[in-house]
């Protein structure tokens, strides 16, 4: 590490979060392929210098000989990663079950699972248990790794029980915790059987952090009022103890979407885009396909939109790309074949020989194909049900300095708090009113299209993804400094 090297001191980050950032790949007992899978997080955290960062996380695979163990870890190693091993029933349990059909749903004011009420309610208590055992996992392998001093920075719903484990195994290991989904209404969060002890292991961490403040107030208000703890406005007071609570907005690494433009290859893509739809307005959708992106909601408003405006019949075209995730659970089944059904019949309807209105992919797009619909769509719908940020929104408005194209924006996405005052805003179940936004949004004189996009522009430009980390680590070692200062007092 830095610090034995000579080379100016870094202080180590151990970035906890349920997946790492890499696709592994077995290729025999003991080799494995790795290929690294740039998200958010990562872009965010390559581009913070003041760190050294390290990754803690599930590989994604199921791993159960030692021989494969002990290679994988080594392979990773050398893109700072270390795994933590999960078997098949663990993940089942605590990934498929209490993360992704419970919290996950939550979170987003979806509900706890309707169906079959009375089975959730007895496998409830074994899901919480397997999300616990799971959490102590990742606790055992960061203490492993821990130095003194380092910072250990935790992500998202998967791992609320982790500050807590880690506070247990030593009282002075610097905590934060972020979450990536909205935190949604205490009133919400109070039906989770589990609520108080989520809660509680939460406030263990030296700083909390969320997407809007919104979020925040909502997780300030679950613990006055679920826990009866005194809300301060730096944060949760409980016996004394602070622990900090704050909005920390993410972004995007707005220049690698910019200078991805300029490629020969992006820009090949471009033509060829212009040339296909060359007469056409460019609607564009880009979403995991999930029920809380509300694609079924934003075709249908598409749909009224034709509906009620014949004249853009052959003049407008809605690209939506929807990438399939957990596409083992029968609910995203539902939902794929709910939103094929839909396009099915509007292209039946509103199509020609030649043309249809919708071309719907279920697909993900590598990222230069992404830059390139990025910048030659005129109108994005990010019609989110709820969502902690969107960052596709940040992603189209990065990319549209030329085209200065309208973001048709969500009032339930964490980023209508940011690009609110650029975007068009909307109700997503309000289906009336996002189809005469997109005629609005179709019909929008330059000079306001340029205005509204300016705001934009300088705000995705300004608030990065490397902006947002680096706040956040500063923002914890500062409380930490702070409780020490009260300590002594
Ligand atoms: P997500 O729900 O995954 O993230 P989002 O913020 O929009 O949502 O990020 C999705 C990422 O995947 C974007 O970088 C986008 O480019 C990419 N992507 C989506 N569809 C794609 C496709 N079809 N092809 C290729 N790439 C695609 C969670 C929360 C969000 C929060 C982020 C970050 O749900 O609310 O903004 O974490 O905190």
């Amino acid at each position: 590490y830095e610090r034995n090297s000579g080379m100016p001191f870094k202080q180590r980050l151990l970035v906890v979060a349920n997946r790492l950032p890499v696709s592994a790949v077995r290729r025999g007992e003991d080799s494995w392929s790795l290929e690294i899978s740039a998200g958010g997080l990562v872009s965010a955290l390559l581009g913070v210098k003041e760190f050294e960062a390290k990754w803690i996380g599930w590989a994604g695979v199921n791993v159960p000989d030692e021989i494969g163990q002990r290679a994988l870890s080594k392979a990773l190693a050398e893109k700072r990663c270390i795994p933590v091993f999960l078997d098949e029933e663990i993940v089942h349990q605590y990934y498929n079950g209490y993360c992704n059909n419970i919290l996950w749903p939550l979170f987003h004011y979806l509900g706890l699972p309707q169906e079959d009420r009375l089975a959730t309610t007895r496998s409830f208590q074994s899901q919480f248990d397997a999300y616990k055992k799971a959490n102590q996992m990742f606790a055992d392998v960061v203490n492993e790794h821990y130095e003194e001093g380092d910072v250990v920075w935790c992500h998202d719903y998967h791992l609320m029980f982790l500050p807590k484990c880690l506070k247990e195994y030593n009282a002075k290991m610097k905590v934060g915790w972020f979450l990536h989904t909205p935190f949604p209404s205490s009133e919400i969060h109070r039906t989770l059987p589990s609520r108080s002890e989520l809660l509680r292991s939460v406030l263990a961490a030296d700083l909390v952090g969320f997407h809007t403040y919104d979020y925040a107030r909502h997780f300030v208000s679950a613990c006055t009022r679920i826990l009866g703890l005194e809300g301060t406005p730096e944060g949760v007071e409980d016996q004394g103890k602070l622990t900090r609570v704050a909005a920390f907005p993410i972004g995007i690494d707005s220049e690698r979407f910019i200078r991805a433009l300029e490629l020969p290859k992006v820009q090949d893509h471009i033509k060829e885009l212009k040339e296909r739809f060359s007469g056409r307005k460019v609607m564009l959708g880009v979403d995991r396909l999930d029920m809380i992106k509300g694609i079924p909601q934003k075709i249908l408003a598409f749909e009224k939109f034709l509906e009620e405006n014949t004249s853009w019949h052959d003049k407008v075209v809605l690209l939506q790309i929807a990438v399939p995730t957990r596409t083992d659970v029968p609910e995203y089944q539902k939902l794929t074949s709910q939103v094929h059904e839909i396009v099915g019949r509007i292209n039946g309807r509103f199509g020609t020989l030649t043309a249809v209105p919708i071309h719907h992919l279920d697909r993900s797009l590598d990222f230069h194909a992404l830059c390139a619909l990025y910048a030659v769509t005129d109108v994005a719908l990010v019609t989110s049900l709820r969502d902690g940020m969107n960052l596709v929104s940040y992603e189209f408005v990065a990319c549209q300095d030329s085209k200065k194209g309208v973001l048709i924006l969500s009032e339930f996405a964490g980023a209508a708090q940011s690009l609110g005052a650029g975007a068009i805003l909307v109700n997503p179940w309000n289906i009336t009113e996002v189809a005469s936004s997109i005629g609005y949004a179709l019909n929008m004189p330059a000079e306001e299209r340029e205005k509204r996009h300016h705001h934009n522009f300088m705000h995705v430009t300004t608030h990065t993804a490397q902006d947002w980390a680096e706040t956040f680590v500063s923002e914890l070692n500062d409380t930490i400094v702070e409780a020490q200062l009260r300590m002594r007092q």
